[in-house]
């Protein structure tokens, strides 16, 4: 049986896919059940606000959305539900993502849009925090998250050692 998805990743193009992914590896890494989606806030705009007003009734718990350029998706997202929004600004455009966080992050008072960094290290930090939300009601999650940043602790300082060789 196909687990519920506990977290929703939407981008406004499929050509965010490959910064999105990011979001997707970490929560498999996680085994947190998820689902991709594209709706655009400008191109399909009923297509998007349907999927964020109905998300939360469908047991997600956290929605990762990316866009470039006028990245008005995440705030447009975080206007239709009370779910915890978090925002990835693409670097899709001539402006390299600049125009899309500066979109992204000011939202006004009121609707708030948790917002990471610019690109793939902002995509994969959705994914981690994204986990970080879940683990504060599940035991084991919160666990993993311990473990995986001791592994990345052990990783920085195997890469030292290997310069000493
Ligand atoms: C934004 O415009 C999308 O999120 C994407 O980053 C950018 C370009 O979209 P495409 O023209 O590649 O579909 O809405």
């Amino acid at each position: 049986m196909t687990q519920q998805p506990a977290i929703g990743i939407l981008m406004g193009s499929d050509s965010d896919y490959d910064v999105m992914v990011e979001a997707a590896k970490v929560l498999k890494s996680f085994d947190v059940p998820f689902e991709m989606i594209v709706s655009s806030a400008h191109r399909s705009p009923e297509r998007t606000a349907d999927y964020a007003s109905t998300a939360m009734s469908r047991g997600v718990k956290a929605l990762i959305v990316g866009a470039g350029a006028a990245a008005h998706l995440a705030g447009v997202v975080a206007s239709e539900t009370t779910l915890p929004i978090i925002g990835v600004p693409i670097d899709s455009s001539a402006l390299k993502g600049l125009d899309a966080l500066l979109a992204t992050v000011q939202m006004p008072g009121g609707i708030p849009v948790a917002t990471m960094a610019i690109g793939k290290a902002g995509a994969k930090n959705a994914g981690i925090f994204a986990v970080q939300l879940l683990a504060l009601s599940d035991s084991d999650l919160a666990e993993k998250l311990v473990t995986s940043r001791q592994e990345m602790a052990q990783g920085v300082a195997n890469k030292s050692d290997k310069l000493q060789q």
